[in-house]
Formats: C-alpha cells, structure tokens, sequence
C-alpha cells in the first residue's frame, strides 16, 4: 500500500527539519511491506517552513508539499488528503503533527491494526498504555481529560476513548466517503466530526495507545476557547439529530399521527354523529391505535419488519394490550397518584408527566420487545 504521512503545519520549520529526517532514516527503513511518503501540509507559514521542506525535498523523493492559505487545521487536512488521494495514489493516510508529540516509533503499530483490515487506527492518551504529559499544569490537564470524557457521554460512545486527538491513519475510502460533510469543520472540531462520522457509517475503528509528549519547540496553535464552543456545538447537534432521525424521532412523529386521528374520529362522533363522548374516545384510540402499530412497523422499525401474517396478528394484539397497559397504569396511574398525593389542582401537570412517562415506556417496548431485535 501507498502510505502517505501528512504534516500539517504552521511555522514548524524548527520541527520540520528534524522530524523529515527522522522518519526517512529511523522509521521508514523499518516498514517493509508498504511504500511509504510524507506530505506536508502548510499554509503559508511566514517562518519559511515551505523552504525548509523544499531542501529537504531535494535529499528525498517521496515528499511533496501542499500550500495554501491559513484557514484552520480541519481544511488544511482536506486540502492534504485531497492532495494525497490526487497527485501522490495514497491508500492509506496518517494524521501526525508536525511537532514530534505524535512518537513516530508508534506508526508500524498503526499499520498492523490496519492490515488487520481496520478502517481507521486512532492514537489514545486515554487508555491503557497510553498517557499525556507529566508535567503539563493541572487545568490543561483536567481540560483534556474532562472534555474527551464530555465527548464520550454526550455521544454516548464509550469505545473510543480519544476523540480529539490527531494521530490517526485511515483508509482513503473512509476520506472520500466524508470529504464533504467535513468541508465545514475547518478548525480542531475536525478530529471529533471525523471520527464521529466514520463510526457512523460503520466503518471499522480501533485503537493504539501511545504517549504524548511536550512540544519542545514552538507555540501551540490551539484556539482553546474557539475549541470548546465549536466542540460542543457539533457533539450536542449531533446527538439531537442522531435522536430526531433515529427510531425516536420516528416514534414521536407516528405518535403524533396517531393522537391527530383519535381526536378527529372524537370530534366526529360527538359533533356529527351524537355520540356520547367516553364511547367516541374507545373507538378514536383504537384506530389511532391501529395506525401507531401500522406506521411504527412500515417506518420507525423497518429494519426489523414484521412480515408473517400469523405474527403481525400477535404483535398486533400484543401491541393493543401493551399500548392499554401504558394508558390505564402508566399514564392514568401517574394522574392517580397526583391527585391522593397532591391533590386535583394541578392535575394537568400530572397528565403531562404521565404522558413523558408514558411515551418512554411505549418506545422502550416497542424497541425491545414488540420489534425486538432478532439477532
Ligand atoms: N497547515 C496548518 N497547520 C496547522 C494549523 N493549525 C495547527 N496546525 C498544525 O497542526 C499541528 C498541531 O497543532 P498544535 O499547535 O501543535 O496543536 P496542539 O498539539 O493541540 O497544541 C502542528 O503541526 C501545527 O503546526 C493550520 O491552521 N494550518
Ligand atoms: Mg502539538
């Protein structure tokens, strides 16, 4: 395979021109079963890091450079790896900084995950085997820690334990696939809505713990503040989309459905049809009923479809009998329980409660045992 390394940088011309070397004569002898290059990717940096990769260009001929101008580390990496894919036939991709806190010893482990057949390999500070420095104050280190665990909880993805981080290799299908939706995260939040989108799209992910060090030399590019909005604007939409378009969201929208179908067959029966009310309401739920489990099964759970006419009739029943337990003890009992407890004054209050209380028990049986996953 074609592996490209790319730095990206900004004013590393001290780095540079120690970590090139590094790599062509310590790291990339040791790689016998992959073609191995770096790219750098820099923009414009007004120390002269570009001329310093052109000498070093004349002394090896498996690097190149890509210029342009500063927009943040998220765009400057889709300009590289566009680059990469384009001009040098990569396969596979390293993220590495340019400032040696990426340990380059670490690569060939990343290139074992990934002949295993991996997706994408990420580097953790965070689990075993792996570690940030020592010596950093205790604020940046309790920022690390606590937004990457921030991360994992509002995602509610415990598997990957560095998301920030940007030592990573990946496949250039996994690139491609994401190219586009990543155009808009120039910045840091590049790394998160990566690796968020690549799991997403359930390409394979693992892991390799390796040790951060120091920057020796240099400054830290790092928008902290910038970082922390933009990080948490994108996990927080992320998830809320994730709900909305989920089986929940559906759920929700069929529910609605329904109640608009109960109250029109009320209206109907009372107004036009003299019904007496209690009676009117038994046969507008029923149909609304009907419709839940009907558009529940086409829609919120169509990957677990029933299809068998002898069980969609079970389920069906089921479905009736579940959906009158919720009303009458979920739903009415949190009414009852208001009104001993507290007294009728606020009993709307209860009802919505009892409602919450009632949507999350009829989604959690619906999903776990009406359409039960069959695996
Ligand atoms: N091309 C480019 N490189 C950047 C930019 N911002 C940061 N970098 C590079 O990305 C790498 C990581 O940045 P760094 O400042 O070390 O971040 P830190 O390790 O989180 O403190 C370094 O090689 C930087 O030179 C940018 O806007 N453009
Ligand atoms: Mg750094």
């Amino acid at each position: 395979m074609n592996v490209v390394i790319i730095l990206p940088t900004y004013n590393e011309r001290g780095n540079i021109e120690k970590l090139v070397p590094y790599l062509e004569e310590e790291i990339f002898p040791k790689i016998k079963n992959h073609k191995m290059f770096i790219l750098v990717a820099d923009d414009n940096s007004p120390d002269g890091t570009a001329d310093e990769v052109k000498k070093l260009m004349k002394r090896w001929r498996n690097i190149e450079i890509s210029e342009g101008p500063k927009r943040g580390l998220g765009a400057a990496y889709v300009r590289g790896m566009t680059y990469a894919i384009e001009k040098m036939d990569a396969d596979f991709m390293f993220e590495m900084d340019a400032d040696e806190q990426h340990d380059p010893k670490k690569i060939p482990e990343f290139l074992n995950k990934m002949d295993q057949g991996y997706d994408m390999v990420i580097g953790t500070r965070y689990s075993q085997g792996g570690s940030i420095p020592e010596n950093w104050p205790i604020k940046r280190k309790a920022f690390s820690i606590f937004g990457n665990l921030l991360v994992r909880g509002i995602l509610m993805k415990f598997s990957i334990h560095d998301w920030t981080g940007g030592y990573r290799v990946l496949r250039k299908e996994v690139f491609l696939k994401e190219k586009d939706e990543l155009e808009s995260y120039p910045s840091y939040t590049f790394q998160i809505a990566f690796l968020h989108k690549t799991l997403r799209d359930g390409f394979k992910v693992a892991e390799v713990p390796f040790h951060f060090s120091d920057r020796k030399l240099g400054m830290s590019k790092f928008p902290a503040l910038e970082y922390i909005v933009n990080a948490l604007k994108y996990v927080i939409t992320a998830k809320i989309k994730e709900i909305v378009t989920g089986p929940f969201g559906k759920f929700l929208v069929v529910g609605g459905i329904g109640f608009i179908i109960n109250a029109a067959i009320l209206k109907i029966l009372v107004e036009i049809f003299k019904w007496v009310p209690s009676y009117a309401n038994l046969v507008g739920a029923s149909v609304a009923i009907f419709s839940n489990f009907n558009f529940n099964n086409l829609w919120t759970f169509n990957e677990r479809k029933i299809t068998s006419v002898s069980s969609y009739f079970v389920k069906l029943i089921q479905f009736y009998l579940t959906s009158a337990f919720g009303v009458i003890f979920i739903q009415t009992g949190t009414i009852f329980l208001g009104e001993n407890l507290l007294g009728t004054k606020y009993y709307f209050i209860y009802f919505l409660v009892g409602t919450f209380l009632l949507l999350i028990y009829n989604f959690t049986v619906y999903n776990r045992i009406i359409w039960r996953n069959k695996k």
